[in-house]
């Protein structure tokens, strides 16, 4: 079953969707920094299957202590189609996309221990953006993992249900390792909140947007750095170019590989297209056979020549 969903059929979407006056498209407007486009109108087919992270593995020791391993490692992964990126990644043992890291999870009152192994070829850290703990194992600049060395601290998830994230802090470095692809989420329960989704990628959809630039050969590009920071022209989801996904309703799974028999032709198509400038462009779009040929673009939708 085909997966992409042409432009004009997103835009049907849209124009379908009188409920969502806020996510309107952008125009062509240039980044001021950088002169790069600031919309994706008419220049992306959604054609690439969304990534997930997946749940990282984990075990709980005699002491009752939740233990994950997480190994910072030296790889590649396709982002353009036909091109392989050089990138880092963090790999529990039985995860690694090679870009990004797996999903921890953990629940209020747990103790938790991350056993991470530094596999490259300089010092990192890994800071956990968000996280209560003490201060030395909140993995800042001067928490050096040496190349090849292990660093494992321990705590006790004392807070309220969140999404958090990890990633590297060294000092001078921390742009450059998170832009090759060192970044991962960990999600915090507490028990609280049961009427909440929190089927992980079944109606808890966890998405990490982040943009990039590419050179020619496929390889992160520094080039747009800007006041804030290093802007990239392309925009990935889940460490996703170009991406997209199925929706279906509660119940049957979202993006599930084994969808219901007639989730093609009855179910919508969650859309999710971000542009340059982090406005979102989602769209609803019906895949009932002959549905897109009875809409048309919104008049004042952007088009390339
Ligand atoms: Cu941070």
């Amino acid at each position: 079953m085909s997966a992409r969903i042409s432009r004009r059929t997103l835009l049907a979407g849209l124009a379908a969707l009188p409920a969502l006056p806020a996510l309107t498209l952008v125009g062509c407007e240039a980044d001021r920094t950088t002169g790069a486009p600031l919309s994706t109108v008419d220049t992306l087919d959604f054609g690439n299957r969304l990534r997930m992270p997946a749940l990282a593995e984990s075990t709980v020791d005699h002491d009752g202590v939740r233990v994950f391993h997480l190994s910072a490692t030296e790889g590649s992964a396709e982002f353009l189609s036909g091109q392989s990126t050089p990138t880092w990644s963090y790999s529990d043992g039985r995860y690694d996309a090679g870009f990004l890291g797996p999903t921890l999870r953990a629940t209020r009152g747990e103790k938790v221990r991350v056993i991470v192994e530094n596999r490259l070829p300089e010092i990192t850290t890994v800071h956990w953006h968000g996280m209560h703990l003490p201060a030395r194992y909140d993995g800042g600049p001067h928490q050096p993992i040496a190349d090849g060395e292990l660093w494992q601290p321990e705590w006790e998830i004392d807070q309220q249900a969140a999404t958090l994230w990890y990633h590297p802090h060294p000092h001078g470095e921390t742009e450059g390792q998170v832009t090759r692809g060192l970044a991962g989420l960990f999600y915090l329960d507490d028990g609280t909140n049961a009427d909440l989704p929190h089927r992980y990628m079944i109606d808890d959809i966890p998405i990490i947007l982040q943009d990039r630039t590419f050179d020619s050969r496929g390889r992160f590009s520094q080039r747009g750095r800007a006041v804030t920071g290093l802007l990239g022209d392309k925009i990935l989801v889940n460490g996703t170019y170009n991406p997209t996904s199925r929706s279906a309703p509660a119940g049957s799974g979202f993006a599930s590989s084994t969808p219901r028999p007639r989730a093609s032709t009855i179910w919508p198509s969650l859309m999710i297209g971000i542009s340059r400038s982090l406005q979102p462009i989602l769209g609803f779009c019906p895949r009932q056979r002959g549905y897109a040929g009875c809409c048309s673009p919104l008049p004042n939708a952007p088009r390339s020549s």
